[in-house]
């Protein structure tokens, strides 16, 4: 469905009941949980937005205080997703990254057939410098049968994703999510409080622009990773030269790249063996993403949403974006371990 954005004005509560119409035997619980992901997206950029203020409203005199208060977000991120998703009787569980082990849905509420896994806050250590951070979420449906969800629920490939999304909390906040029906974007309008249908059927433009890596890894990486990056570059001679653009917030680098073409890159190297981004929680969530807005994702070797998962925390390297600028890295690193060792 494609609204004509020019005429009509869509709030992300109408556009879920929409697209839960095209689906005649739908019980309405994933729609439910996507209203209440939205509603604590609200609750997230309202406090997000005030984060710059507490040196002067916050608890002024005390020592760190913006170093308290980007850990306070992340807890108060996380606090309120899972405050507004435990009582809805959609989950069975939910899984977030700043957790150890799997949250259980409370006694006293009833269980469904969903899992939701987040990154509540991503990027939070840019918040004191104004950058912009992100909100990450998955849906799955629960594969075990008991009364409570439990690890096997959560450890299942990305393809199994039946909901993925993001939040930036940028110069304007955005709600972006997929049902597996392609990709759509709604902006916050803060003076009503609504989620505004922006970019419907987003697409991800076959090659791009943007490089996103933090190459201050260069020396830790391997000599695979680092004749990529070179082509990438154009100082191979094979192609031209990307533009390199890096905020280190993955939603927002992501975001961009979603917008303008390119490849966001983190590449395992000597400090982080296996990648440093969290298969679950950032990954997946943003391959379904890209590939249901024509991209591609990759760990280098492996489709990303193929992969099957074997803990809770796994990091996964990632290269995410335009096809025709991930199919080199796939091409490239082909036959390498994906490890650094
Ligand atoms: P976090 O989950 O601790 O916030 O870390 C994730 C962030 C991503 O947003 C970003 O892409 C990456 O870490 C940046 O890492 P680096 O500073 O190593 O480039
Ligand atoms: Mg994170």
């Amino acid at each position: 469905m494609v609204h004509n954005t020019d005429t009509s004005v869509v709030t992300i509560e109408r556009f879920i009941i929409e697209q839960e119409a095209l689906h005649p035997h739908a019980s309405g619980d994933l729609s439910g949980i996507l209203r209440d992901l939205a509603l604590a997206a609200k609750m997230i950029a309202s406090k997000v937005r005030r984060a710059g203020l507490v040196d002067i409203l916050g608890t002024a005199g005390s020592e760190n205080v913006q170093g308290e208060m980007q850990q306070k977000l992340d807890l108060f991120a996380h606090e309120t997703i899972f405050k507004a998703m435990d009582h809805g009787g959609r989950l069975c569980a939910m899984a977030s990254e700043e957790v150890e082990h799997l949250i259980p849905i409370p006694e006293q509420f009833k269980r469904g057939k969903y899992v939701l896994l987040f990154d509540p806050l991503d990027g939070s250590s840019n918040i004191d410098v104004n950058v912009p951070v992100g909100t990450i979420f998955s849906v799955v449906r629960r594969v075990t049968k008991g009364d409570h969800g439990t690890i096997d629920d959560m450890l299942q490939p990305g393809r199994k994703q039946v909901a993925a999304g993001y939040v930036v909390y940028g110069s304007s906040t955005m709600f972006v999510y997929t049902t597996g029906q392609g990709v759509h974007g709604f902006t916050l309008d803060p003076s009503i409080g609504e989620f505004l249908l922006s970019h419907p059927d987003m697409k991800i433009p076959a090659h791009g622009r943007y490089l996103s890596v933090n190459d201050a890894y260069e020396q830790h990486w391997t000599e695979p990773v680092r004749a990529l990056m070179r082509r990438y570059r154009g100082l191979d001679g094979k192609r031209d030269a990307m533009n390199v653009r890096y905020i280190g917030s993955l939603v927002a680098d992501f975001h961009r790249n979603l917008l303008g073409g390119g490849v966001f890159a983190y590449p395992v190297n000597a400090k982080s063996p296996s990648g440093k981004l969290r298969l679950l929680y950032e990954c997946n969530p943003l391959a379904l993403i890209c590939e249901q807005a024509g991209g591609a994702a990759i760990d280098g070797v492996h489709r990303l949403l193929d992969v099957k998962p074997t803990e809770l925390h796994q990091r996964s390297p990632l290269y995410i974006g335009s096809k025709a600028d991930v199919d080199i890295a796939l091409q490239m690193l082909a036959g390498t371990t994906n490890r650094h060792t």
